[in-house]
């Protein structure tokens, strides 16, 4: 019996009805694009001459010299960069200020005049050896704009920055992607003339040519820049794209530094001619370049788990920079941060729902075109909704009501992205209700949405520009993040909490007792008036998930204070807010404290914005009973503020005062003193 059953089988595909494939929607991505898109998320490195110099744009003159990592360890780059789970990692071979990371033999500026390796050393080899070993893709960054180099801006420069590209894609293996940014033109040191040089961004680097030759020696690679060819820009350096985002682009009247490109063009057009995707760049702390002063500002769980449901969750690839230190390694704090992203994901995506599902569609093109396709796991094979749909749905049936919050959708983009709207509905037992629209799907889309318990999931393609084609569909609840709440303040001295995600329940202590789900609960903001430390997590109590315990000195409330000043800028040094801040011409600030108030300390926190000006270095403290008569309290230094702005706290015998005076004997910048807040001690 069982001998005839494959030929008996045969007899029946061969009498089906033969489908046509559908017609492909240009444009559509090529070969190597279509590698690309199988990565979408991969690492960044930013370690070159700005590293030493604590620069994000250094000027070109600086001195080889200056290049000394410690302990530099690209084993240790690469292995951090699997763990996270990315596939490649870029490099800034040349960036800016022009030193090169590789002994290129068309410039002295370059590790072979530094004393790493005694000169010997070629950082690109390093690093293409342990992309190898950790299996992982390498791509190079190369800066257009040379800020050292003599001839930038004429012609000789061309010939050098290919002389450079030759080197940089002959001698180092595969290459994936060759990154080139669009910043450029503007002073420099260029060989010692220190002028303005600009340049003609549409045709100076004669791209046509450029490209040809990268072509030419890494066939595979794609090339990214504003205006593709392969990959393009995002258009902000904060990660995301947007609810609407084509990979289409009208490529032709884009340039790489066009000043009009994020607004008009990086969310790519409906009727782009060329497919040129998305990549979102961001890096893990503020700049690109390590700066020790920045220690506290590596993204929180919350702030990356947010960029990549906003990257690659809206048909964009995600690049990551790791700004690698002065020893030549990811800081440890970069690494913990990455780690837990990847842990998050991995869990928000562990079980797809969908696949247990009964999936039917309103229709479909042909056998081989079926909706189960969508859940086979099997990117070459796909739901088709048939000749002439531009709308159509699919159903998603579960056995037994299902707790659901998140939906991921991919359509068959080698045929062209085509669908321009949707929606999604659930079935909770009564009936359909519509839980959220939009517009693009592309590569992949995911949804957010409060957690719902469904019988029926429902996507309706609304609008399409042909037939829609489905490759992949997930249905997902992800645990809930479980972050520490984060306590804030009113000038009104009200305390309230904020989480990332709803949905867990906020515990506090305000006996400076460890909290557990048997302490307060809190539910909405509330007034201490006095000195204590609070204690706060955050638990989801159906998994008995626990956030870390933070805790929180809280002092009197400043709701009477005033600072004495015409400026009305002024209060914001006192409005309980660190990310708001008076800058004071006068070097000082002089708050009246409402009340006699016996205190025993005063906190400074300094600006918080990204290239923070007017950060005190060296204080003097004051106090007065009346305004006139002020006494000295404490004089000093802030010390490690440059490096560590964070809230200071100086500590003095109890005094009692109506006055306080803070007062700047230096800045660091030399710029007038600011101050983000100002806070007394009274416990
Ligand atoms: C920008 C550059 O100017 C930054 O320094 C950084 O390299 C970023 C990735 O691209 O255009
Ligand atoms: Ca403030």
């Amino acid at each position: 019996m069982k001998k005839y059953l494959i030929p008996i089988i045969l007899l029946i595909a061969c009498q089906k009805q033969e489908v046509s494939p559908p017609e492909p929607v240009y444009p559509i991505p090529s070969e190597r694009q279509l590698d690309w898109h199988e990565l979408e998320y991969y690492g960044f490195v930013h370690f070159n001459m700005n590293t030493f110099s604590d620069m994000e744009w250094g000027m070109g003159d600086e001195s080889p010299s200056q290049f000394n990592p410690s302990q530099l360890d690209t084993r240790q780059w690469a292995r951090i960069v699997k763990d996270a789970g990315m596939k490649g990692i870029i490099i800034t071979a040349k960036h800016h200020d022009g030193f090169c990371l590789w002994p290129s033999a068309y410039t002295e500026h370059s590790v072979k005049n530094s004393p790493w390796r005694e000169g010997k050393g070629d950082l690109i080899q390093e690093l293409k050896e342990a992309c190898d070993e950790y299996g992982l893709k390498m791509g190079i960054y190369y800066s257009p704009w040379d800020r050292n180099h003599a001839d930038y801006g004429t012609e000789k420069y061309i010939t050098y920055m290919r002389n450079q590209l030759k080197e940089l894609l002959s001698n180092y293996g595969d290459i994936f992607e060759v990154w080139f940014d669009g910043a450029n033109g503007g002073d420099g040191y260029y060989g010692g003339a220190n002028e303005t040089r600009k340049v003609d961004k549409k045709s100076y680097y004669d791209w046509e040519n450029t490209f040809a030759l990268v072509r030419d020696l890494q066939p595979d690679a794609v090339i990214f820049g504003d205006a593709g060819p392969d990959v393009r820009w995002v258009g902000n350096e904060q990660g995301f794209a947007y609810e609407t985002t084509w990979s289409n682009l009208l490529r032709d009247s884009v340039y790489a530094g066009m000043p009009e490109y994020s607004d008009l063009y990086a969310s790519g057009q409906e009727n782009g001619t060329h497919w040129v995707p998305a990549e979102a760049d961001v890096s893990i702390r503020p700049g690109w370049y390590y700066h020790a002063y920045e220690d506290h500002k590596v993204k929180t769980l919350p702030q990356l788990l947010d960029i990549y449901y906003k990257s690659i969750g809206r048909n964009a690839a995600l690049l990551i920079n790791f700004p690698v230190d002065k020893r030549g390694l990811i800081h440890e704090k970069d690494e913990e941060q990455i780690l837990k992203l990847a842990d998050k994901i991995k869990e928000d995506f562990e079980v797809n729902l969908a696949i247990s599902t009964t999936v039917r569609a309103n229709n479909e093109r042909g056998e081989e075109y079926r909706v189960n396709n969508v859940l086979d796991g099997n990117k070459d094979t796909y739901w088709a909704a048939g000749e002439g749909a531009k709308q159509s749905h699919i159903t998603f049936e579960f056995d037994q009501p299902t707790w659901v919050n998140r939906f991921m959708v991919r359509e068959y983009f080698s045929l062209g992205q085509r669908i321009k709207k949707f929606s999604l509905e659930v079935d909770t037992g009564s009936g359909w209700t519509l839980i959220a629209e939009g517009t693009t799907i592309g590569a992949r889309r995911i949804l957010r949405f409060e957690e719902v318990e469904v019988k029926k999931m429902r996507l309706n393609i609304l609008d399409s520009k042909s037939e829609p084609l489905i490759m992949e569909v997930g249905i997902f609840n992800a645990p809930k993040l479980v972050t520490e709440p984060v306590l804030k303040r009113k000038k009104s001295g009200e305390l309230y909490f904020e989480i990332p995600e709803g949905g867990v329940d906020i515990f506090y202590s305000l006996d400076g007792s460890t909290p557990d789900f048997q302490s307060s609960i809190y539910e909405s903001p509330f007034t201490v008036d006095h000195p204590l430390l609070l204690k706060t997590m955050a638990m989801d109590r159906e998994t008995g998930k626990k956030s870390e315990v933070l805790s929180y000195a809280i002092d009197i409330p400043k709701t009477d204070w005033k600072v004495i000043s015409q400026d009305s800028q002024a209060e914001k040094a006192i409005d309980e807010d660190p990310q708001t801040f008076w800058k004071s011409d006068s070097n000082e600030i002089v708050i009246d404290l409402a009340d006699m108030i016996t205190i025993k300390g005063f906190t400074y926190w300094p600006p918080q914005n990204r290239f923070m000006s007017g950060i005190i270095s060296n204080y003097v403290f004051q106090g007065s009973k009346d305004g006139e008569n002020w006494r000295n309290l404490a004089v000093g230094e802030f010390s490690n503020i440059q490096n560590n702005p964070v809230s200071q706290l100086v500590s003095i015998q109890p005094t009692d005062v109506r006055f306080i005076k803070l007062k700047a004997e230096k800045t660091l910048d030399g710029n007038p003193a600011s101050f983000a807040e100002v806070g007394v001690v009274t416990d």
